[in-house]
């Protein structure tokens, strides 16, 4: 398809894969890079992507295999599509934004925006104007430490940070933001894993993971919950294909059920291209949208009644003992735990559940696997506390082959909170800044994204500065959030790639564009490279080869350090032009000021890298009493009335978050359409509706007001009864600011109560 065309919604349904990642997917992630770019470009992205020396992958956070162990393509089919995306040869010129005003490129796809290339020069939109124009880099710093001065309080400035950034980038901007004096640093975690973090943090003392990928190798039994690796971290499926051959066995607990669950073709194995592949789940539970916690608690509840029938040989009395509090209470609250609840909220049978709990008395080592199918409900945290409740009953945390694995979605948005993006980071954090800086950061916690939005809806917030995202897509309620950004006074963005954000836009706008991942990184000291760290815990380097996109791009790192000198002059006094020109003095400052990072520059220089210490590891639970907790979780599930379906909002095969690649969703058999919504036929019968019926989805909600997405195609599909999906970023609309995580804050995301009406123009 060319750059200049929207793609056209041609549906047609296919059967869906009960398989993933075999030859197809090797050449359908060629065919994506030949068409951005060219073959020595594509041949210098692949062959360096994931190397000890090479590109760390753009894509996902699952880890690398240790250096000895890599292929040659050590990626996956969508890992290669991300990468060439940013590769492209395409370009956006200041023509081009002369050519085109706001208002029409507003009127664009997603997809559209993104075909249109890489970002070149600086770009301004000056109050009132209806273009973007050229600004000098000076300039532009002028102008936004102008508006940032200019504040009533530094609290009316947002820095929002996605988990592409690096580390280096990272720290300097929450040191920047905390220099220029709050702590409002929202970032994608919150719209992400902020209820794992919120979850683990309360019962474990530590918001991260506990396992490694020889842990899941070596595993008696994993859980994927609420996860879709086939499309989403597909190079997990090698891993958990490690598993079964050592023995280890795989449940699947999805909604859905995904292709990359049931079975998985090696792409560079010859077996793996041409046999039937391997089995991935050994049990498959299709359960009902929301009804985890219930689950856990099912098999919680039996591993209660094992151990009363078998006394001292079900749970691990030791570990409870040693390593726990507030067990008594936890069981005392299991035991009432009614079956009718469970059958009714999981839609299981109470065989497929004693199946699974068989597995389990089978098992020594289990590790829980989840993303966004627990995180985005508002149940979220206290399902992932039945979780870790669920290991801790058996001793599965800290010892090999066993453990918490909450999947992250961003290259480095693990990393990025490490190096202190967060809006509530503790306090001795903050100290260790203000040893190391000179300079006493706020202490006052500060806005996260949806609290955000608020602030600029509220004019409480009026400079927004994005780095790494596309807030605009990412965020909820998307009327809500553009009528918020449209009132800043200023909003920019230091980008690689037009979206979105770069339409929605304040009095003035600025567009920063940036170097990627691919780019060769090049300042006054010499050739730079950054670091990232994964979803285990490994940090690493990663090092640009390629050419830069654009002459007049800069670093994210020099992109910053400018910002902050322009602003802050030399109060307080930082080496921020030292920081630009060698990315080892900001390393240094990260080993002094972020724990386990000792020895950063010399340890990161071996191949591998190292990997992060987890406390729970080492049996040291750092929560206040030192112990990890038991807690009491109550199921309620999501109110949802008769004719109302509860809908998720998730990722197709083709899109990197918020940016559709190409309107397929191949694992799932839809081809050229993404305003569909896959539901159950019995739901569908019982609706009246027929299949490729054209509706508006409508959801409800408690203010009262109508949100409403038009013109979706239905199409049966095997969705648990009573659940309806559809892509994400184009039903946010749906999902209402208010309607969130309870204790994190996490937007709904998948958990939205809509019904479905005949379409009320249809097109
Ligand atoms: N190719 C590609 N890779 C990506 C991304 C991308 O956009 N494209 N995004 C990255 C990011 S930032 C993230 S966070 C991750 C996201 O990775 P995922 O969490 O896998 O992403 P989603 O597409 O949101 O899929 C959610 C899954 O949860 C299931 N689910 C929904 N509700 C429930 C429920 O109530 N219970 C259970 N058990 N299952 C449920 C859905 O059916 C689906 O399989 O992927 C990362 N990797
Ligand atoms: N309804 C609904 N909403 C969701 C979700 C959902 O499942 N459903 N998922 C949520 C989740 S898990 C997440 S993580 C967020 C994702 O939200 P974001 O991380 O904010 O969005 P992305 O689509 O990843 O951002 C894409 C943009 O990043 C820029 N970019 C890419 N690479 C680089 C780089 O190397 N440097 C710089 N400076 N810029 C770069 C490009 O300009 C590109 O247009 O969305 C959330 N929103
Ligand atoms: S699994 Fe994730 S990190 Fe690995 S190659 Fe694929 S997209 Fe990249
Ligand atoms: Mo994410």
């Amino acid at each position: 398809m060319s750059s200049n065309e929207d793609p056209r919604d041609d549906l047609s349904v296919t059967p869906p894969k009960t398989w993933a990642t075999g030859l197809p997917a090797v050449t359908h992630a060629l065919e994506y890079s030949l068409g951005q770019t060219s073959v020595r470009r594509t041949a210098l992205t692949l062959l360096n992507i994931n190397q000890a020396k090479g590109i760390d992958c753009p894509g996902c956070a699952w880890p690398e295999p240790a250096p000895g162990k890599r292929h040659m393509n050590e990626y996956c089919e969508n890992g290669a599509k991300h990468i060439n995306d940013e590769a492209t040869s395409r370009r956006v010129t200041a023509d081009f934004f002369r050519e085109h005003s706001i208002a029409e490129l507003d009127g664009k796809s997603d997809y559209w925006l993104n075909q249109q290339g890489r970002l070149t020069e600086p770009m301004v939109k000056r109050p009132g104007a209806t273009h973007y124009e050229p600004i000098g880099w000076d300039e532009a710093f002028g102008l936004l430490a102008r508006e940032l001065k200019a504040l009533a309080s530094p609290d009316e400035a947002l820095f929002y940070v996605s988990g592409r950034l690096n580390n280096e980038a990272a720290f300097l901007l929450q040191l920047f933001a905390r220099a220029y004096g709050t702590n409002n640093l929202p970032d994608c975690s919150n719209l992400c894993h902020e209820s794992s973090g919120r979850a683990m943090q309360e019962t474990l003392g530590t918001g991260k993971g506990s396992v490694s990928l020889d842990d899941i190798h070596h595993s008696d039994l994993i859980f994927v919950v609420g996860q879709n690796p086939g499309t989403n971290h597909p190079r997990m499926l090698s891993a958990l294909e490690e598993t079964k051959r050592n023995g280890g066995q795989v449940v699947a607990v999805n909604t859905l059920p995904e292709a990359g669950l049931m079975r998985f073709k090696h792409p560079q194995k010859p077996r793996g291209v041409i046999g039937r592949g391997t089995t991935i789940a050994d049990q498959f539970l299709h359960i009902r949208a929301g009804g985890d916690l219930a689950l856990f608690q099912a098999l919680n509840l039996m591993l209660l009644e094992a151990e009363d029938a078998a006394p001292g040989t079900v749970l691990d009395h030791d570990f409870i003992r040693t390593h726990t509090t507030g067990f008594a209470d936890f069981a005392e609250h299991t035991r009432k735990v009614s079956w009718e609840h469970i059958l009714e909220a999981t839609g299981l049978s109470r065989e497929e559940i004693q199946a699974v709990h068989d597995r389990v008395l089978q098992s020594r080592k289990v590790i829980v696997c989840w993303a966004m199918g627990l995180t985005q409900h508002k149940h979220g945290v206290p399902t992932i506390r039945e979780v870790v409740n669920f290991l801790m009953l058996r001793g599965n945390i800290g010892r090999p082959g066993a453990g918490v694995c909450p999947v992250r979605g961003h290259s480095n948005v693990q990393g990025d909170r490490t190096m202190g993006v967060w809006e509530q980071m503790p306090q001795r954090f903050l100290d260790a800044l203000e040893r190391e800086f000179g300079f006493t950061p706020p202490t006052r916690h500060g806005l996260d994204a949806v609290n955000g939005i608020r602030a600029m809806h509220e004019d409480r917030a009026k400079v927004f500065l994005g780095v790494a995202g596309n807030f605009v897509r990412a965020t909820p309620d998307s009327a809500v959030t553009e009528e918020a950004m449209r009132k800043c006074r200023l909003t920019a963005h230091i980008s690689t790639k037009l979206n979105r954000s770069h339409t929605v836009c304040g009095d003035t706008a600025l567009i920063l564009p940036t170097l990627g991942r691919s780019d060769r990184d090049v300042q006054a000291t010499g050739e730079q490279f950054i670091t990232v760290e994964d979803s285990m815990s490994e940090v690493h380097a990663s090092r640009g080869k390629l050419p830069p996109a654009s002459p007049d791009l800069l670093s994210e790192v020099a992109i910053i350090s400018r910002l902050a000198r322009t602003t802050l002059g030399s109060t307080p006094p930082l080496p921020w032009e030292d920081f630009e020109a060698d990315y080892g003095t900001v390393r240094d400052r990260i080993s002094r000021v972020v724990p386990g990072f000792d020895d950063f520059n010399s340890r990161v220089a071996e191949p591998g890298g190292f990997r992060l210490p987890n406390p729970v590891n080492s049996g040291v639970f750092p929560t206040p009493s030192g112990k990890a907790v038991f807690t009491c979780n109550a199921f309620t599930m999501p109110d949802v009335p008769k004719g109302h379906l509860l809908l998720q909002t998730l990722r197709s095969h083709d899109q990197w978050n918020t940016i559709p690649y190409a309107p397929n969703d191949r694992y799932r058999g839809i081809h050229n359409a993404r305003r569909v919504v896959l539901v159950n036929p019995a739901d569908l019968a019982a609706l009246d509706i027929a299949d490729r019926d054209e509706v508006d989805l409508v959801s409800i909600w408690r203010d009262g007001t109508e949100r409403r997405a038009e013109n979706f195609r239905v199409v049966g599909y095997p969705t648990s009864p009573g659940s309806a999906a559809s892509y994400y970023p184009e039903t946010n609309v749906l999902v209402p600011l208010d309607s969130v995580a309870d204790f994190s804050n996490c937007p709904t995301s998948k958990g939205v109560v809509v019904r479905l009406e005949p379409a009320r123009t249809p097109g």
